[in-house]
């Protein structure tokens, strides 16, 4: 797919974040058009067999959510009244898709952080017959916000594609939390336990406890018992992270412990949002987490360690063993 054409129209608005996205993932090697950059030695991530649905750009090694335009599809925030948060995605054909795969339980899953990697919030819109998708704004105050829109066109691949969308208003920069592996939220405790590890998969477990006892009646949330996104500092790329088993399997119980698979692509400070429901509400519990630095215990946050882009070398199918991979 020529994905180089398809960007044309956005090339001069993108072409700084190309530049950076380029410099995340692939550190050899001219800017060049996507589509151009296909296969030209690239190896060692086993492409063929990923089956990712991290959607951009696979083969670049791009994250997600670090393109608002990607294979055909582009991401359109939209006017909208005071309040709401409207956008659609236009397909290939350049009109508004109105054909989504259901994935994790919803069509379309919106997910929206200030640039500093607060105010996260995970909602569901509802789509209108035309392709625009409409929910109660979930921008919570003045800032510049990464909004990412998550979804399965009926035919294609997963994608997440992001925008950024301003809230006019006095900003008020709030500091990245240090690192911890415990936190609060609501009345519970989430204790994070396993570490990133740039360019393999990591397991991460998270248990909930409430008062001092362990959750063990976790409900279901979109079909996991918890939801884990992961955003990078510096740029927000949004990083694929999937539950270990599904309600119902037989194996999977109901907390107090929820695992997750993550795949971080370089070093650096990550900031992780996992949702989970429990008494008929979802809460979200936050954590900030330094991959691939030994001693990320006593440095705060502010101190950012050099984001030198691990290069992605993992041996060959290294970071491929989870079975279910894609976004299921
Ligand atoms: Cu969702």
């Amino acid at each position: 797919m020529n994905t180089a054409i398809k960007l044309s129209g956005f090339a001069l608005g993108l072409a700084a974040v190309f530049g950076t996205a380029y410099g995340v993932g692939q550190v050899a090697g001219p800017v060049a058009p996507a589509a151009e950059a296909d296969h030209d030695g690239d190896s060692g991530h086993g492409d063929d067999s990923h089956g990712d649905s991290g959607g951009a750009a696979d083969d670049a090694h791009l994250p997600g959510g670090l393109l608002v335009s990607d294979r055909g599809y582009t991401f359109e925030p939209v006017g909208a009244p005071s309040g709401e948060f409207a956008f659609r995605v236009t397909g290939p054909d350049g009109r508004p898709v109105t054909a989504y795969d259901v994935a994790h339980d919803k069509r379309m899953h919106l997910i929206v952080a200030r640039r500093d990697l607060s105010g996260f919030r995970h909602v569901h819109p509802e789509m209108a017959p035309d392709g625009t998708w409409r929910v109660d704004s979930p921008l919570a105050g003045p800032g510049v916000w990464r909004a990412f829109a998550d979804f399965t066109p009926t035919g294609g691949e997963a994608l997440t594609l992001g925008a950024d969308v301003t809230v006019p208003g006095a900003l008020v920069e709030r500091p990245l939390p240090a690192p911890a592996t415990s936190t609060t939220v609501d009345g519970y405790t989430v204790t994070l336990s396993g570490a990133l590890q740039p360019g393999r998969t990591s397991e991460l477990t998270l248990a909930v406890s409430r008062n001092g006892a362990p959750v063990t009646d976790l409900e279901p949330y979109l079909g996991a018992y918890g939801h884990l996104v992961a955003l990078r500092r510096g740029d927000l790329a949004y990083l694929h992270v999937h539950p270990d088993g599904t309600p119902g399997d037989g194996r999977t119980r109901p907390g107090p412990e929820v695992t997750f698979f993550a795949e971080v692509p370089s070093a650096g400070t990550y900031r992780l949002y996992l949702d989970f429901q429990h008494g008929g509400r979802v809460r979200t519990a936050e954590f900030t987490v330094t991959a691939g630095t030994p001693s990320a215990t006593s440095a705060p946050a502010a101190t950012s360690t050099p984001a030198v882009p691990a290069p992605p070398t993992p041996s060959p199918g290294a970071d491929h063993g989870t079975p279910g991979h894609g976004h299921d």
